[in-house]
């Protein structure tokens, strides 16, 4: 019966800064490709977003703005279930049990905790050294098979898994031990200040990254001033990293094969290859844009799709929380 069943896909982002054409290509399509084969769980997580100070007001903005540009981008709530986790209070409820499984060294080593704790020094509170366990919660719930994650989540998907299995010794089969998917992105994009460098929404230069809210013409001008080298050869190559990341966003963008985009351009130079891809990808975010315009402004509808996202998140995850209660023996009533 097991195998005939469709496998549950759990991932989740934080409402955190604006999103880049990268976490576009390298996440949110993928996110959109899997709902056609799987059973997907998406969430907005905003309960781990306050492990650092956020700003009421705005992270209520962002967590809507968020969930509007996923269903912009492709995200179908008939297909999957779109949540915002705070909204399924079993997250909160399984990480206590969880927290009772988890040993303080485990959380003290991990490397995101580390990097924050010195990035937050004022700041180092409980959530953010429980932020795993929150997170093993989350996918737990859903007896997930497999979690796309970013390889700097990687170290968490462990965690969890860890936790999984030293529940399931010590009280009996309980959850799926997940996987974690370390997406291929196809492309990687890379920053267009410093084509070495990944291109990463928190870059201090917002030159170097293009965001999904960029305007046109914000677009095409940080095309066009894009670091590339001088011999002005539109062609990929090793030594060539800042025309070679313009040639995979535009391929990326566009469809065409890296092949078709060298011919296409082949003795035309940078300044009208710059242009074109500008264009392109400028044409692929105008109508995501004004999607995630409409969208915010029908709250309405915004709010039944996360309520009925909410409520079949709910039931998958009250029925594991159960199991869990009953396992480590809390009365639930007779
Ligand atoms: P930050 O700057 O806050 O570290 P980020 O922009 O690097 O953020 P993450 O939030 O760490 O992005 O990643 C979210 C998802 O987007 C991950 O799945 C990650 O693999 C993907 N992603 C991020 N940047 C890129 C990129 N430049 N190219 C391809 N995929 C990317
Ligand atoms: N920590 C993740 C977001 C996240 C997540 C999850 C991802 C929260 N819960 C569960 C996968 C599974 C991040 O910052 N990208």
């Amino acid at each position: 019966m097991e195998n005939t069943e469709k496998k549950i896909i759990y991932s989740a982002v934080q409402p955190s800064g604006n999103l880049t054409i990268g976490n576009y290509a390298g996440a949110i399509r993928n996110w959109v490709a899997m709902q056609e084969e799987y059973e997907c769980f998406y969430a907005i997580a905003n309960m781990h977003a306050i492990t650092v100070r956020q700003d009421p007001a705005e992270l209520r903005r962002r967590t809507l703005e968020m969930a509007a540009l996923y269903l912009a981008c492709g995200i179908d709530p008939q297909k999957c279930a779109l949540y915002v986790q705070s909204q399924v209070p079993q997250h909160a409820e399984l990480m206590w049990v969880l927290n009772c499984s988890t040993y303080v060294g485990e959380m003290q080593r991990m490397t995101q905790f580390k990097d924050k704790s010195q990035k937050h020094a004022d700041n180092i509170n409980m959530g953010l050294m429980d932020y795993p366990v929150l997170m093993a919660a989350d996918i737990l719930l859903y007896q997930a098979h497999c979690v796309p994650v970013g390889v700097d989540q990687k170290q968490h998907v462990e965690i969890a898994r860890d936790i999984a299995i030293r529940f399931n010794n010590r009280y009996g089969e309980t959850f799926r031990v997940p996987e974690p998917v370390i997406l291929k992105t196809g492309a990687k994009i890379m920053s267009l200040q410093e084509p070495t460098k990944k291109m990463s929404k928190s870059d201090e230069n917002v030159n170097a990254s293009i965001f999904l809210c960029d305007d046109r013409d914000t677009v095409i001008r940080k095309f066009k001033r894009a670091v590339t080298d001088s011999d002005n050869e539109v062609r990929m190559a090793e030594d060539k990293a800042g025309i070679s990341n313009l040639i995979s966003i535009y391929s990326s963008f566009t469809g065409k094969s890296v092949q078709d985009t060298e011919r296409e351009f082949s003795g035309k130079g940078y300044g009208e290859f710059k242009l074109a891809v500008g264009e392109a990808v400028a044409d692929k975010l105008a109508p995501v844009q004004a999607e995630q315009k409409r969208l915010l402004a029908d709250k309405k509808y915004l709010g039944e799709v996360l309520a009925s996202g909410a409520e079949r998140a709910f039931k998958a995850a009250r029925r594991t929380l159960s199991k869990v209660y009953r396992k480590v023996g809390f009365y639930q009533g007779e």
